[in-house]
């Protein structure tokens, strides 16, 4: 990987082909790597999950720019899939610069993370499966995604299938409107629960197409804004029941709880024992909703592209 964008210390890696596009003002999506390492989806899974979003963005006329940090280095488009897809430390926003000046060989960018480095190499469009928020019981735990301070912070447009299904949706929302951050639901009128298509809970505004995004999207930095949220629901076909989910949800809860997991460890743990619970289940779904929010991540960078002014 050639180009290098200096961050006083900080050495930025960009990819050729991703460097290309930003200089072309062609579209370009960037993709988190911890759900794809072993932090996130189950092995083999995760190296599918990894080609279909790869694909889904490349057919949805983007460039991929997979965020991670490899050897002490932020980079932005990555070409390692084997180093992605196996053992990682979970690098969120706050452990950038730990893993940076301690030199991590493989950090795995959460989604705090990659919109950091998104927002740095100059990309608008951020792909993920599930965002982090709000978790049940926070006010004992205090346990918050620093998922929601980025995406309140820095002007990308994230699409997710709503917020991970195991947390405190209604708080997540409050938070996200307190931290200014647009929610538009993707040709929907519900915030979607991750596996199941609806949470039950009104998603704040609706939106039918890209180009609608992009308008939102370019008024809301002209005016100062940071993130814009598009939830997608996960494909019909590919959807789990809410009440299962439910169940499964609690179950993982009382499990990783049982284990004394805390802070970082709590997702990954909870991931996983929901995938038992689910015998597997949640494990396809989870690798359909990452695919279908690329490609929609894909036609909003396209919108995105067509809607810069020629001087931006
Ligand atoms: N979406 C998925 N699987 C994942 C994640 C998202 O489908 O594993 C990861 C993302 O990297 C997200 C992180 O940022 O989980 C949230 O972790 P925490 O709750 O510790 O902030
Ligand atoms: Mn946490």
């Amino acid at each position: 990987m050639v180009p290098e964008v200096s961050l006083s210390v900080v050495t930025l890696r960009i990819a050729p082909e991703v460097d290309a596009a930003l200089t072309d003002g062609r579209a370009v999506v960037a993709l988190e790597s911890t759900i794809f390492s072993e932090l996130g989806l189950p092995t083999p899974s995760n190296r599918l999950a990894l080609d279909q979003c790869l694909a889904a963005v490349t057919a949805g006329g983007a460039v991929p720019a997979l965020t991670a940090v490899i050897e002490g280095q932020p980079t932005v488009g990555a070409s390692e899939p084997d180093l992605i897809c196996g053992p990682a430390r979970k690098v969120a926003a706050r452990e950038l610069g730990v893993a940076v000046g301690q030199q991590w060989s493989y950090g795995a960018t959460t989604v705090s993370a990659s919109v950091t480095l998104a927002a740095a190499a100059g990309i608008e469009v951020f792909a993920t499966g599930g965002i982090g928020g709000v978790h049940r019981g926070w006010s004992e735990t205090g346990d918050i995604s620093a998922d929601l301070e980025a995406l309140a912070r820095w002007p990308v447009v994230t699409v997710s299938a709503g917020a991970k299904v195991f947390l405190d949706l209604p708080a997540t929302l409050e938070h996200l409107e307190t931290g200014g951050v647009p929610v538009l639901g993707w040709r929907c009128d519900d915030f979607p629960a991750f596996h199941a298509r609806s949470s039950g809970l009104a998603s704040p505004h609706r939106v039918e197409s890209a180009t609608e995004v992009a308008a939102i999207a370019r008024a809301h930095w002209e005016l100062g804004g940071g993130g814009v949220l598009v939830v997608a629901p996960v494909p019909e076909s590919d959807a789990l029941d809410p009440d299962r989910i439910e169940q499964a949800v609690e179950r993982a809860l009382l499990e990783s709880a049982a284990a004394g997991v805390t802070g970082a460890a709590v997702t990954p743990a909870v991931l996983g024992a929901l995938a038992d619970a689910t015998e597997g289940d949640s494990v396809p779904t989870n690798l359909a909703l990452a695919a279908n929010n690329a490609g929609i991540a894909a036609e909003i960078a396209v919108a995105l592209a067509a809607s810069a002014r020629p001087n931006d």
